[in-house]
């Protein structure tokens, strides 16, 4: 299969600007050439050997992500923001044997992780400089890409993508959203998940057009780049376009007009990730005259829906199956539900489907009913236009767009010998969607503060609880689970 046909057809057009330097699509493809001769060592394949690497948004990144897979190899693009011990669970569920990563992110802590894995860490400039002599072509259903997410069991679990599926997630978004290569989108969201990897580094890289890496998300410099109307495409998640909206408050009204009116020069703004409450896109409509397009989608299926380029986007709906995506709505007893009106759980089918959760075929299993992918999600059909009504499961969490598991964030606090019990909930919140709130039961003296600092060393940042409540005992039902909705309300106040 074709694998990134843009990298011999764009020559001199910029593929990647990171701060003053850019990069050409003819450097990005040596880039890309060196990464591969230097993985394969002189193999014609790697054969699905899973390749980690914990890079920042980078050129490097960039030649990893393309090259690995066309070396025959599963990308692993892991989180710059995580732990160890959540790094270790990503290298021994992927069984992983080399992570690329550059020497600022070398840590004692990772060392030891590595070690104790027989993971062998090097650098991009450590690989072998050499010519690819003979790679095998890429099958559609071989591995391209694994990426973690989180679910109501157990730790997170390693997503499979094909060369099929990545290539079809790609393809129909260019096709969908009207990608060009006169295209320039900025890309400051996370590199260790779908939306930022997908849907803006490998839609416009695919496509011949121009992205402006950032290392983080920074409303003030993106302004000012907005405001001087080098952006044609913009792509966040709610929280971002709620940080925008506050930073937008605090200039003054000639520069707040630059701003605005760089984004209502834009072709398209899209919100995903997490719902995009009626009241935001109002408030950005208003500001911008954009209205966004809000799509809908999940790590294991890429996009699934989405409102239309060109058409009528509806504010709370997120649209219609993109082409090539099945979807019915099914009962809580499996049966498919045929009232729009009537919620039930969206079921894909789709060319844009995972393959599987990496080395745990009962989970895969568990994850289908009859060759469906069972999303989790609620929704109704209003008119014709999909809306997400919520989750089937209290115990995930959707933070800043982060997926993240209330069971995983209870097990890592239960680990601190002075937490007795522990109950993780989400709470609605304006800015993040939600927020992480820990009921905690104490087996011995402990302040918040402790309690916070020791999670650092085990959680990424947004996983920690924003709000604690130190209790006597949890609320339990008559079997003794724990009463989650109740908890919710000794939040309040
Ligand atoms: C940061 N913090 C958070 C989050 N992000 N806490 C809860 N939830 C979060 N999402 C913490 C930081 O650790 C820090 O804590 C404090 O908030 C303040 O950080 P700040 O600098 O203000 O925030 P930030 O670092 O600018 O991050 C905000 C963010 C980020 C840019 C909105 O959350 C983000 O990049 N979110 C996007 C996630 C994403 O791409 N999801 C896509 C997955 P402290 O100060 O205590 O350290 S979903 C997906 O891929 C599917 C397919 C789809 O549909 O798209
Ligand atoms: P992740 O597993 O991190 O890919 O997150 C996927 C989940 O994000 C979905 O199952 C939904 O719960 C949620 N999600 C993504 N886009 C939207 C949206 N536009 N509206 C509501 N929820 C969304």
């Amino acid at each position: 299969m074709a694998w990134f046909p843009s990298l011999n057809q764009s020559g001199e057009a910029v593929a990647l600007v990171d701060g003053e330097r850019s990069l050409t699509y003819n450097e990005l493809n040596n880039a890309v050439m060196r990464v591969v001769a230097g993985l394969l060592n002189g193999e014609d394949s790697l054969k699905e050997e899973r390749v980690a690497f914990l890079y920042p948004a980078s050129f490097d990144y960039a030649a990893l992500i393309i090259g690995v897979v066309a070396a025959g190899g599963i990308a692993v693009p892991l989180s710059v923001h995580a732990s160890a011990g959540e790094l270790s669970h990503y290298l021994s569920v992927a069984a992983v044997r080399r992570l690329l990563l550059p020497g600022e992110m070398r840590s004692e802590a990772l060392d030891a992780v590595c070690e104790a894995l027989g993971v062998a860490q090097l650098a991009v400039e450590d690989l072998s400089v050499g010519e690819a002599s003979h790679v095998l072509p890429l099958a559609a259903e071989q591995g391209a890409l694994i990426v973690f997410t989180s679910g109501t069991t157990g730790k997170p679990k390693g997503v499979v993508h094909t060369v099929a599926s990545v290539s079809a997630m790609v393809i129909s978004l260019i096709e969908a959203w009207g990608w060009e290569a006169t295209d320039v989108i900025p890309l400051f969201l996370p590199l260790h998940h779908i939306h930022g990897i997908v849907n803006i580094l490998l839609c416009a890289l695919w496509r011949g057009a121009t992205v402006d890496l950032y290392a983080r998300f920074d409303a003030e410099g993106l302004c000012h780049k907005v405001a001087n109307d080098r952006y044609s495409v913009f792509m966040a998640v709610p929280t971002i376009y709620v940080k925008l909206i506050t930073y937008l408050k605090t200039l003054d009204e000639a520069k707040c007009d630059r701003v605005t009116e760089g984004f209502a020069n834009m072709r398209l703004n899209v919100s995903g990730s997490a719902a995009c409450p009626v009241p935001l896109f109002n408030e950005w409509e208003a500001l911008t005259s954009q209205r966004f397009l809000e799509r809908y989608g999940m790590t294991e299926l890429g996009m699934a829906l989405s409102n239309p380029y060109e058409g009528e986007r509806r504010p709370g709906h997120v649209g219609q199956p993109l082409p090539g995506v099945l979807i019915k709505r099914l009962s809580e007893s499996g049966e498919n539900i045929t009232d729009p009106a009537t919620p039930g759980e969206l079921a894909v089918k789709s060319c844009t489907a995972f393959r599987e959760y990496w080395g745990n075929p009962e989970s895969t299993a568990k994850a289908f009913a009859d060759g469906w992918f069972l999303t989790g999600d609620i929704a109704v059909i209003d008119e014709g236009a999909y809306r997400i009504l919520g989750r089937a499961s209290i115990d995930i969490i959707k933070s800043g767009g982060y997926k993240l598991s209330a069971l995983e964030i209870e097990a890592t606090l239960l680990e601190h010998p002075d937490v007795d019990e522990v109950a993780v909930i989400g709470l609605p919140d304006d800015e993040w969607g939600e927020i992480v709130a820990a009921a905690v039961v104490l087996a011995n003296p402990l302040s918040e503060d402790s309690l916070v600092q020791w999670s650092r060393e085990l959680m990424s940042g947004y996983k920690i609880p924003r709000k604690w409540i130190f209790t006597d005992a949890l609320p339990r039902n008559a079997l003794g689970k724990v009463t989650k909705p109740l908890l919710s309300a000794w939040f309040e106040g």
